[in-house]
């Protein structure tokens, strides 16, 4: 036991020298050896070790402005069928408020103005859609740890879901919705994006907030976010599995 331990001591410690080298993406050292280099050491690791050491280091690629898709579509709903969408869309979002509540010290509402002043981080990511299609864009956005840290989560957190302003049936009950965890929450490249390809992001792309998580597919990108709740766990979330499509069958973990 004891063994066992003072190797994780190790691996955390190794992790918080290498961390900031591998997330400028000065990657001198391959991903791969730098990993097999830990591994050869003899002994297994758990699956939780493994984990955590690669998802630390995992960078999605990002590209240049050369690279970038001449336009990038929409997809799915492309303008929420909602009166109280359309009414703060036609305001410019001005009323907008974005909810933080759920398993934190502090709900908080924040404007869209407060989400803008927050430090930023603009991207260059290739968005892969589960129907067929990829496309390179830029997005500018708010890192989702600033705004999280705002309502200063509880420790029992271990998701967040976003609640988006689509319905997705006549209705108009069922609403898109979707849910991270902690790990994809806190990652570098993990923004609530205001801006796409240097412009304020189109209502069909998910204005006036939409979640990039670029390690994953595209239908975890929540569109139209009303607000972000964080849980414990989904069982009492519509379908309970985690997402919209999630509770129609597709994987919630959609991620490399
Ligand atoms: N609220 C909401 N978010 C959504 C969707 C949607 O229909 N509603 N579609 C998803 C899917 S399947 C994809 S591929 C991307 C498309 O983003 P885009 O419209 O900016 O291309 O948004 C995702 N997020
Ligand atoms: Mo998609």
């Amino acid at each position: 036991m004891a063994h066992i331990y003072d190797r994780r001591r190790f691996l955390r410690r190794l992790l918080a020298g290498t961390s900031a080298v591998i997330l400028t993406g000065c990657d001198k050292l391959s991903n791969s050896e730098w990993f097999s280099n830990i591994l050869s050491t003899g002994e297994s690791l758990s699956i939780n070790a493994h984990h955590l050491l690669r998802s630390r280091k995992t960078m999605a690629q990002e590209f240049s402005e050369a690279e970038m898709s001449p336009s990038f579509r929409s997809n799915g709903t492309s303008f929420p069928n909602s009166a109280e969408y359309q009414t703060l869309a036609k305001n410019g979002f001005a009323n907008w408020t974005l909810e933080i509540n759920g398993l934190v010290e502090k709900p908080v509402k924040l404007t869209l103005a407060q989400i803008q002043q927050l430090p930023s981080r603009t991207q260059i990511t290739r968005h892969d859609c589960v129907e067929g299609w990829s496309a390179i864009a830029k997005w500018t956005g708010a890192p989702l740890h600033e705004v999280l840290s705002l309502a200063k989560p509880l420790t029992q957190a271990r998701y967040v879901v976003f609640y988006c302003a689509d319905p997705m049936d006549d209705d108009g009950t069922n609403f898109y919705y979707e849910s991270i965890d902690m790990e994809d929450a806190y990652h570098v490249q993990t923004i609530l994006a205001y801006k796409l390809n240097d412009e304020t992001l189109p209502i069909k792309n998910g204005a006036p907030i939409r979640l990039r998580v670029e390690r994953q597919l595209g239908y975890k990108h929540a569109k139209y976010i009303m607000r972000i709740a964080l849980v414990e766990k989904f069982d009492d979330i519509a379908g309970g599995k985690g997402g919209y499509w999630e509770d129609e069958g597709y994987e919630w973990y959609a991620g490399v």
